[in-house]
């Protein structure tokens, strides 16, 4: 590595002496590596979803799901060199076209999905088909199979929420491909909500898995609670706001991401904070204005927004908006760096 403009120039030729033996005098580049608080990484930026669903559509006309493996516009963040929408995150908008299967496969990144558009379909996940409609949370944690299907007769869209980069960074980046296009289902389908979605859990010791066991949360019973929910007082940082949990042990779904809903009534702003956690948002209801950092973005039903770690961010409802988003806290608290400052109200 050569040192560009040394803070100490008389010491240009050690410098390069210790570059022969792979070394770096720490002193020139200590407060990239150490600093007082984290830089934000990315820009907060929107992916409408009146632009991307032609792009998307006109994909469909031109590759098939089979062929592309999966069929997904990823949404990369204008202000990072990587593919991702944040330092620690992927997203991306994948399409299954009436008929098409997306083959099913394995990988060590764990995901999450948000479904945005279906008139029927599902993700297998582990022997189980966990339904697919709007609004509706579904997982597919590490090493999980899981492929897609689309038995509607319009087409199937939604957010796609990965690991990658965090993964990737870590160096444990490994995939396989399944024999067949489906996995052999074993579970009636939604089992796994039908089982663990109702303060009950199988009382027989089995082991629990770091990660939710709760594959599919379907819309309608989120947003009931949501709303039940909405009967108390607000929070002025986050409005109603509910995480989705593992039923075992209240935590986050995977232990790399988590996920949450949230209502703001008509009108409602809320008060600016920020946290290390990079958040991407999707809009279920709704419409506002959301200030990040220095950007002021206005979204819409079924927009994508991300604000990047340590940036401080404001939401305005036009109308009763209900907003899912994930982010990488469950990896942050697990690492023990999370941090969120919240400014008087
Ligand atoms: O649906 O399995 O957006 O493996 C990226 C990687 C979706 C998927 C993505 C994937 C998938
Ligand atoms: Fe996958």
């Amino acid at each position: 590595m050569m040192i560009k403009n040394p803070i100490h120039p008389h010491l240009a030729d050690a410098y390069k002496e210790m570059g022969k033996h792979s070394t770096i005098p720490l002193w020139e580049i200590y407060h990239l590596l150490v600093s007082n608080e984290p830089k934000p990484m990315g820009d907060p930026n929107l992916w409408r979803y009146s632009d991307l669903r032609p792009l998307l559509l006109d994909a469909g006309n031109k590759i098939s799901a089979e062929e592309a493996e999966r069929r997904v516009l990823a949404l990369k963040n204008p202000g990072l060199e990587r593919p991702g929408i944040a330092q620690t995150l992927f997203a991306g908008l994948q399409l299954v076209m009436p008929g098409e299967i997306a083959p099913a496969h394995r990988h060590t990144q764990g995901a999450i999905r948000f479904v945005l558009e279906s008139t029927g379909g599902y993700t297998a996940v582990e022997g189980e088909r966990c339904t697919m409609q709007r609004g509706d949370f579904i997982t597919t944690p590490s090493w999980c199979w899981h492929d897609h299907e689309n038995t509607g007769d319009g087409p199937m869209i939604w957010l796609d929420g990965l690991d990658v980069p965090l993964v990737n960074f870590l160096g444990g980046k490994f995939a396989e491909e399944n024999e067949t296009d489906q996995q052999p289902i074993f579970r009636s389908d939604n089992a796994s909500v039908a089982t663990y979605g109702t303060g009950l859990r199988p009382f027989n010791g089995a082991e629990q898995k770091p990660y939710s066991p709760i594959f599919r949360y379907p819309y309608d019973r989120s947003r009931a609670a949501l709303m039940e929910m909405a009967q108390g007082t607000i929070d002025p940082y986050l409005g109603h706001k509910m995480i989705y949990a593992n039923p075992n042990d209240g935590g986050h779904v995977l232990p790399t991401i988590s996920a949450f809903l949230q209502y703001l009534p008509k009108g409602f702003e809320t008060t600016a904070w920020r946290s290390t956690e990079s958040t991407v948002f999707s809009v279920v209801e709704g419409s506002g204005i959301v200030r990040a950092g220095d950007t002021e973005i206005r979204f819409e039903e079924s927009d994508t927004f991300v604000v990047p770690n340590w940036t401080a961010y404001q939401i305005t409802a036009d109308t009763d908006a209900v907003l899912f988003s994930f982010s990488d806290r469950a990896a942050q608290e697990k690492l023990g760096i999370f941090r969120e400052e919240k400014p008087a109200a």
